[in-house]
Order: C-alpha cells, then sequence, then structure tokens
C-alpha cells in the first residue's frame, strides 16, 4: 500500500492515554495527542529557562552555554534560581518532555496495533538520564552532582568525574557498557551490509531472499541467528548499553569511593594464589 493511502487508513481516532478525543488529530506529518502538546510545552519552557540561564550570565556562545547544577552543599534542599535553581528547573522539565516523548510513543503504537518495542528502548535512555541527574545525585545526598546543560561543560563534567575515580576504564560495568556499544555496532554494521548485499542490487540483477542471507552466515561461521533474531540481538545489545552505563555511573561514588582499579585487588587476593611467590603477599 502506498504511503499516504496507507496513512489515511490507519489515521483513526483512538488508543489514547489520556485525554480521550481532545488532542487526537494531526499537524502536517505529526500526530499530536495530550503528550505532544505537553511535550512541546515542557521542551520550550527548558530551553526559555536555558536561554533565561545565559542572559543571567551574558553568555551567548552557543559552546559555553551552561546551566549549573546547585553547589553540592545545598544538599538535596531547593536552590535560589540563579544558584542551580533554574538547573532544576530545566531537569525537571527535561524529564516531563522524555516522559511525553515516550507516551506519545505509546499511543502512536496502540493506534497501529504495534507492539511497545520503541518507547520501551527510549526509556532506556531516559532511565541512563535520570540516574545521572536524579538517582545517583539522590544517593550521594546532593543535586551539585548531576552533569550542567552545557555543550564543552557536561564534556568537562564526565572528565573530571572519570578521573576522580582514578582510571575509569578499570570500573567493570563501564567496561560492560563499552563492549556493549562496540558489539551493537559490529551487529549494526553486519546487518546493514548483508541487508544491502542481498536486498540492493546492481541494476539488472535479481534481488536475494532471506535464505541467502542465512546462507552467508551459515557459510561464513557456521549459525544464521536469522532476519528476526537479528533485529532481537540489535534490540537487546543496545539496551544493554544503556542498561550497564546507567550501572557503571550509579555505583560510583555510592557503593564503591576509590580509584577502580583497587576494585581488582579481590581478583589479586583470591585465596588460591595470594600467599604464592609473586603474589601480593609472597
Ligand atoms: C544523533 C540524535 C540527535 C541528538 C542530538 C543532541 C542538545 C543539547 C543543549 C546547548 C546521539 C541534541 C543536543 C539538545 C543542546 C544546550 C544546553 C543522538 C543523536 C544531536 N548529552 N556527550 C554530545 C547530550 C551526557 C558525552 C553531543 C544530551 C552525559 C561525550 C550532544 C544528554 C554523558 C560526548 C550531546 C547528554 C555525556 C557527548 C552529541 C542528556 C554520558 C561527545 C550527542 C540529555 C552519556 C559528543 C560536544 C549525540 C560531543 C556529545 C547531548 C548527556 C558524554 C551535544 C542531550 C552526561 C563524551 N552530547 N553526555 O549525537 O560532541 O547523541 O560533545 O543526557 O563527544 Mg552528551
Ligand atoms: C544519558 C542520553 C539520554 C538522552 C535522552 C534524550 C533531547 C532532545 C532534540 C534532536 C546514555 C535527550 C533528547 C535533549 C534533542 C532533538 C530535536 C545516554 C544518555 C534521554 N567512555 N564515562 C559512559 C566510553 C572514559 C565516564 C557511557 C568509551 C574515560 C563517566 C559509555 C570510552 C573517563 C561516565 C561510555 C570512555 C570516562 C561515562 C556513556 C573510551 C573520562 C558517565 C553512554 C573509548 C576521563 C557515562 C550513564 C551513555 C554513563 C559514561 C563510553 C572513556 C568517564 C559506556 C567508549 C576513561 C563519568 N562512558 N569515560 O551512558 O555511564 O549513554 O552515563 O575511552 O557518566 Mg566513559
Ligand atoms: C527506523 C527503521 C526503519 C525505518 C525508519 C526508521 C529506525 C524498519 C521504515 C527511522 C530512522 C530514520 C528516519 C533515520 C534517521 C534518524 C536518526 C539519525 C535518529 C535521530 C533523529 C533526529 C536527529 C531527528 C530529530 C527530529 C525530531 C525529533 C522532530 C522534531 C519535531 C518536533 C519538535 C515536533 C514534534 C511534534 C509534536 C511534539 C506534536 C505535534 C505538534 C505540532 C506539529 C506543532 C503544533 C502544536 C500544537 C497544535 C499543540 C499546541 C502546542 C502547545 C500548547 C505548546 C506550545 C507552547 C509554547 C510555549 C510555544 O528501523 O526501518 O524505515 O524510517
Amino acid at each position: 500500500m502506498a504511503l499516504l493511502s496507507f496513512e489515511k487508513k490507519y489515521r483513526v481516532r483512538g488508543g489514547t492515554l489520556i485525554g480521550g478525543d481532545l488532542f487526537d488529530f494531526w499537524v502536517g506529518p505529526f500526530y499530536v495527542g495530550f503528550f505532544g502538546v505537553t511535550t512541546l510545552f515542557f521542551a520550550a519552557l527548558g530551553t526559555v529557562l536555558i536561554f533565561y540561564d545565559a542572559s543571567l550570565k551574558d553568555v551567548w556562545n552557543p559552546w559555553l552555554i551552561s546551566v549549573e547544577p546547585p553547589a553540592i552543599e545545598v544538599g538535596l534542599g531547593m536552590a535560589p534560581l540563579a544558584e542551580g535553581g533554574i538547573w532544576q528547573l530545566v531537569t525537571m522539565c527535561a524529564h516531563v518532555a522524555f516522559i511525553s516523548w515516550a507516551l506519545r510513543e505509546v499511543e502512536i503504537c496502540r493506534k497501529l496495533g504495534m507492539g511497545y518495542h520503541v518507547p520501551a528502548a527510549f526509556g532506556m535512555a531516559i532511565f541512563a538520564y535520570t540516574t545521572l541527574t536524579v538517582i545517583r545525585p539522590v544517593l550521594m545526598g546532593a543535586w551539585g552532582h548531576g552533569f550542567p546543560y552545557g555543550i564543552w561543560s557536561h564534556l568537562d563534567w564526565v572528565n573530571n568525574v572519570g578521573y576522580a575515580y582514578g582510571n575509569f576504564h578499570y570500573n567493570p560495568a563501564h567496561m560492560l557498557a563499552v563492549t556493549f556499544f562496540f558489539t551493537t555496532c559490529l551487529a549494526l554494521a553486519l546487518h546493514g551490509s548483508l541487508i544491502l548485499s542481498a536486498a540492493n542490487p546492481e541494476k539488472g540483477e535479481e534481488m536475494r531472499s532471506p535464505e541467502h542471507e542465512d546462507t552467508f552466515f551459515r557459510d561464513f561461521i557456521g549459525y544464521s541467528i536469522g532476519p528476526l533474531g537479528i533485529h532481537r540481538l540489535g534490540l537487546f545489545l543496545a539496551l544493554s548499553s544503556g542498561f550497564w552505563s546507567a550501572v557503571c555511573i550509579v555505583i560510583s561514588g555510592t557503593i564503591w569511593f576509590d580509584a577502580w582499579a583497587d576494585w581488582w585487588f579481590w581478583y589479586v587476593d583470591l585465596p588460591w594464589w595470594v600467599d604464592l611467590e609473586g603474589g601480593v603477599n609472597g
């Protein structure tokens, strides 16, 4: 079915989670919905607040704009606007906008009778963001542990927090997250290239079938995960990347306070080699 006639057939009322028929319409290509309105409203409000913060500091270079969280001394209280209060409001707006965006995805899934995989996946990104700006700061007792909203400044934050734990690469959950990110790229490169090699033939050549794709990997590595399986694997790898990212940062400063390299002493200290010659006690 051509895309336009398909849209006409499926652009029907219903499936909304809230608001009934009120915002159940489209503007151009966009479905609006109650959560489209809340997304736009809170994204706009958050952006206005970022510009307000920039105007207070008179910083207009987009790379240098930075909305700073409150000082650590403020703890978990509310801060005055110019001293971290704006960061707190922007964090609230961002949460409402991101969660609204996910719920708008849910409504569109419901209209189309599809699974909720896309909003679930976006949920993992929101979870990582919430871990950075709410869960970890609350566990550590101060909003000041959140990251600043600025292009360069948030990179400085990642760098400084990383070095606060020595070499952050030794964080075992960071290792898992990085490995999942790399594997996601490998899987997408394999999948994208395999599909193009079969489904995008030269002019005059015939398109190859999923059986060809299966056979390529069976010939090559003895096993094919299959056309549905590769998408399950891709989603698993990508969500695992986000999940272990959230874990790697939430354990830093809450259950582990030293250099991450020291964590590995449990391995060096294992009883069966700790006393051997060359071991820690040997
Ligand atoms: C391609 C989809 C499009 C999205 C884009 C981002 C804004 C910010 C706001 C001026 C893949 C739009 C950007 C709305 C403008 C102000 C105040 C998604 C695509 C194009 N980072 N980060 C970037 C965010 C964190 C890190 C770029 C957001 C953590 C490193 C962009 C968040 C840590 C590097 C950006 C967030 C961290 C970046 C490109 C939220 C660990 C880079 C992003 C809400 C996760 C890279 C200058 C991209 C860069 C980069 C946005 C959080 C680390 C500005 C919105 C605190 C190491 N980050 N980031 O393509 O070039 O994403 O930085 O959590 O090297 Mg970041
Ligand atoms: C948080 C983004 C959420 C986004 C949302 C949507 C908009 C709308 C609108 C475009 C999680 C926002 C949408 C704003 C835009 C329009 C229209 C994603 C988020 C909700 N690290 N490290 C990670 C690597 C080092 C450190 C994660 C690699 C050093 C710290 C990942 C290397 C030190 C933290 C990762 C490396 C260090 C991390 C990030 C290599 C610094 C974190 C991905 C090769 C000296 C962060 C949850 C992520 C984390 C994190 C990778 C090096 C420190 C696994 C590959 C050694 C402090 N690092 N890192 O989480 O876990 O995405 O955050 O060297 O906090 Mg690291
Ligand atoms: C995949 C796939 C697949 C495909 C695919 C894709 C994955 C099976 C079939 C999809 C992939 C791609 C297309 C590839 C490229 C994608 C990426 C690289 C990912 C990154 C994407 C981007 C960088 C693009 C980002 C762009 C976005 C998010 C669009 C921006 C749009 C908006 C901000 C508008 C959003 C609309 C909303 C919220 C609702 C609708 C509202 C309006 C239209 C405006 C009108 C509003 C109203 C009427 C309401 C009133 C509003 C109020 C009251 C609030 C206002 C308040 C104020 C104060 C102003 O697997 O293969 O192929 O294609």
